[in-house]
């Protein structure tokens, strides 16, 4: 949605074209896509007010902003809470937490993905997370599988959840996308190369943004061919995998290109490792994953400003706190 108030009155003759309706102008001078702040052109000729529409993908909580998507990890090894959560009852616990605390999705995963993670076998990653789906989709909560086996996917869903969050996009499991298609359920396809034991050697790009927008469109394609709707693929550039954290900041200023897919965006910067380094002590070693919180929730406030679809964090409180700030900001700006 453009809204954009032209005053005639103050615009520099130099500036009209004799032969254009105001709204040619209008579309000619205002190629502010993706600028959260609206600015293009100089506030003396007008003044443009520019507030990126949120996406609506069908079967999810639509709750007028930036969605938080809460983390709970039934893992003993990943990177930032492994082993917290692994036990039934304390994730259940846990995911309960998340939702008082404003989550819109809790999304449950059995795998780690930090770099170098092997995978453990399938019917210990189902003993991790089935019973804790069933939980917390019973109080009715909005709940998503962060898998790469379609097994486990399908099981997830007859236990109650209502997304697919498939890190390897449909790369890992070839029949991922035909059960997604099948079963109706939202489905996030994450820009991926390689597992965990081997994804760091394979961070080389000519351009990350557009190698990475490249490499997603057949995993879109594939997608649709499979006949998964497309209001309900939602897309994720994948921060960390395969991704250094030059990488990961280069996408993070140039995430408005990922627009030209046409698919809401998820976000999951949430403690990864780049944050560590940016906030590195004075003798170079990383700051902790717990205590990357804050510029977890920094960069929260941004993607809320750009109104991106949702961020998957670890910290629910802090992000949605973040997104009210950024949509009372939005507001006064005249959205
Ligand atoms: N990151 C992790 C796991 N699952 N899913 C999506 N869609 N996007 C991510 O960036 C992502 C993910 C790894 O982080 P974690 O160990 O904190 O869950």
């Amino acid at each position: 949605m453009v809204t954009a108030t032209t005053n005639s009155a103050v615009m520099p003759i130099t500036s009209r074209r004799q032969d254009e309706t105001p709204l040619r102008r209008r579309n000619r001078s205002c190629r502010g896509y993706g600028n959260p702040y609206g600015g293009c052109g100089t506030r003396r000729e007008h003044r443009v007010i520019r507030v990126t529409p949120l996406a609506v993908v069908p079967g999810l909580p639509q709750p007028g902003r930036t969605l938080v998507v809460g983390v709970v990890n039934v893992t003993p090894d990943s990177f930032s809470d492994g082993g917290e959560w692994l036990q039934r009852d304390a994730a259940i616990n846990h995911g309960l937490e998340l939702l008082e605390e404003g989550a819109d999705i809790i999304d449950v995963g059995g795998e780690s993905t930090r770099p170098g993670a092997t995978r453990p076998e399938v019917s210990e990653e189902l003993r991790r997370v089935l019973p804790v789906i069933r939980e917390l989709a019973a109080t009715g909560a909005c709940i998503s599988i962060d898998t790469m086996r379609t097994t486990v996917a399908e099981q997830a869903i007859a236990d109650g959840a209502r997304m697919v969050n498939d890190v390897s996009g449909g790369k890992a499991d070839p029949a991922m996308l035909q059960l997604v298609a099948e079963s109706g359920v939202p489905y996030v396809c994450m820009h991926w190369r390689a597992h965990s034991d081997d994804m760091q050697s394979k961070a080389k790009y000519v351009d990350v943004v557009s190698d990475v927008i490249a490499e997603m469109r057949p995993q879109l394609d594939a997608a649709d061919r499979a006949g998964i709707a497309s209001d309900k693929v939602i897309i994720d550039p994948g921060f960390g995998f395969a991704k250094t954290g030059e990488h990961n900041w280069q996408l993070l200023s140039r995430l408005q290109e990922f627009d030209v897919l046409g698919r809401p965006l998820l976000v999951g910067v949430s403690r990864k490792t780049f944050l560590g380094q940016l906030l590195a002590d004075a003798d170079g070693s990383s700051r902790p994953p717990k205590q990357r919180d804050d510029a977890t929730t920094a960069l929260t406030t941004v993607l809320a400003l750009r109104r991106v679809w949702g961020v998957r964090v670890h910290s629910v409180r802090a992000s949605r706190d973040a997104i009210a700030v950024a949509e009372r900001l939005l507001k006064e700006r005249g959205s």
